[in-house]
């Protein structure tokens, strides 16, 4: 930085995939409002107004000073009318209306409190607040049909919405690493999601688990699965087979081994002694246990609910994967369209197709995926688009 300049250049590259996001950033007053409205359009399902809300935050959290004027923001690419208008204003009078009576309104307060059940979307959401419900406690007095995701949900409903520590992922990471050594000795386990881009809370713990011997990781997971059973870690669990064959995004011939990706959602039940008593882990060189140990255990109890995701990948899979499951989601969509309109490619988490070559490109690691995209390698800790 020249200590002469001003206002400092910013050249701002379009994609978000082009830049570099940290976790921290200077204008949270701008995009948490941004974020408020994308939020809101994705309760209506109108998914490109939210993606355009989005993109406009993702630029604020790029930019290394804090936006005072307007003219700051000329040579921004991404910021359309309304996401102008919305900072306009909370430039002049610190709050914009449009965002204040969002934030307040019933519908959104509703649709928060209801999207925010295990296993309840935007769509089931919005018919139950047609019919006149507001809450989880809502869903019980008037004895709505819930399935099993659902049931949990509403169970455990205020420890699913308690943001989950890094200590706390930590010893669910101790755990998920015992399960899956145990049933699969020489297996790879990663932290995926927003802990490994260096979010200190997240909503769930996201883990892409492999084995360097391709095939080895084939029924895997319920394997895992019962292990943890076994043990009473698990307060509910769900295993799928991934969905993406059936997915619009991904390429249109995927290779035939696609069909072993699977993913486990489920809800651990973590014992709170097991948190507050690691202190190994605050010696821990990873990048966790920085917090000091002084966690208040949750609403008396002894344990309490964590949403944990496990993806089993194949080897050959494992840098798509890892790539494809670390996030941001916008980081995610954004390198998507990159390879599509940029490249003529198509990148899913399971691969990357050329359509010009009609050829699939292997990757062994992130650094090669974003070579043959054509981009500079950005690390997870500035994906935080
Ligand atoms: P949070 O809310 O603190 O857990 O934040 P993240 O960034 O960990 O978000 P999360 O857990 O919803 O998802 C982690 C990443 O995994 C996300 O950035 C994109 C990816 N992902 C999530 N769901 C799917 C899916 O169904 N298919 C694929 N291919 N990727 C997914
Ligand atoms: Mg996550």
């Amino acid at each position: 930085p020249k200590p002469t300049e001003v206002t400092p250049a910013v050249i701002m590259k379009s994609y978000a995939c082009q830049r570099r996001t940290p976790l921290k950033h200077h204008n949270s007053f701008l995009t948490e409002a941004l974020e408020i409205l994308a939020e809101n359009a994705e309760f209506s399902e109108n998914e490109g107004r939210s993606v355009a809300f989005r993109r406009s935050a993702s630029v604020l959290k790029a930019l290394p000073y804090v936006v005072r004027a307007m003219n700051e923001l000329k040579d921004l690419p991404c910021l359309g009318e309304h996401s102008l208008r919305v900072i306009k204003e909370i430039l002049e009078d610190g709050t914009s209306s449009e965002v204040e009576s969002t934030r307040q309104s019933e519908q959104f307060q509703a649709m928060k409190a209801l999207t925010g059940v295990f296993g309840v979307g935007a769509r089931t959401a919005d018919r139950w607040f047609r019919e006149g419900l507001r809450s989880p406690e809502d869903l019980i007095r008037t004895g709505q049909k819930l399935n099993h995701a659902q049931q949990a949900g509403v169970q455990y409903y205020t420890d699913l919405n308690t943001p989950v520590t890094e200590k706390e992922a930590m010893v669910i990471s101790d755990i998920v690493e015992k399960a899956v050594k145990a049933v699969l000795p020489g297996a790879i386990i990663t932290l995926t999601g927003g802990f490994r881009r260096g979010k200190e809370v997240g909503h769930d713990v996201d883990f892409l688990i492999t084995h360097p011997e391709e095939g080895a990781e084939e029924r895997l997971m319920p394997k895992i699965v019962n292990w943890l059973e076994d043990q009473g870690l698990l307060l509910y669990q769900k295993t799928t087979r991934n969905s993406y064959l059936e997915s619009k995004d991904g390429p249109a011939r995927p290779p035939s081994n696609m069909d072993r990706f699977e993913r486990c959602f489920s809800i651990f039940k973590l014992e709170q002694a097991q948190v507050n008593s690691d202190t190994r882990l605050e010696a821990s060189s990873c990048n966790f246990g920085t917090t000091d140990g002084t966690q208040e255990c949750h609403s008396g109890s002894s344990w309490r609910a964590v949403r944990v995701d496990l993806v089993v990948s194949p080897y050959s899979q494992f840098a798509f994967a890892t790539l494809g499951w670390t996030g941001s989601k916008l980081f995610e969509r954004e390198l998507r369209r990159w390879a599509g309109q940029e490249k003529g490619m198509s990148l899913s988490s399971h691969a990357l197709y050329d359509s010009k070559q009609q050829r699939y490109l292997h990757a062994i690691s992130e650094e090669d995926i974003f070579a043959h995209l054509g981009l500079e390698y950005i690390p997870p800790s500035e994906r935080n688009a």
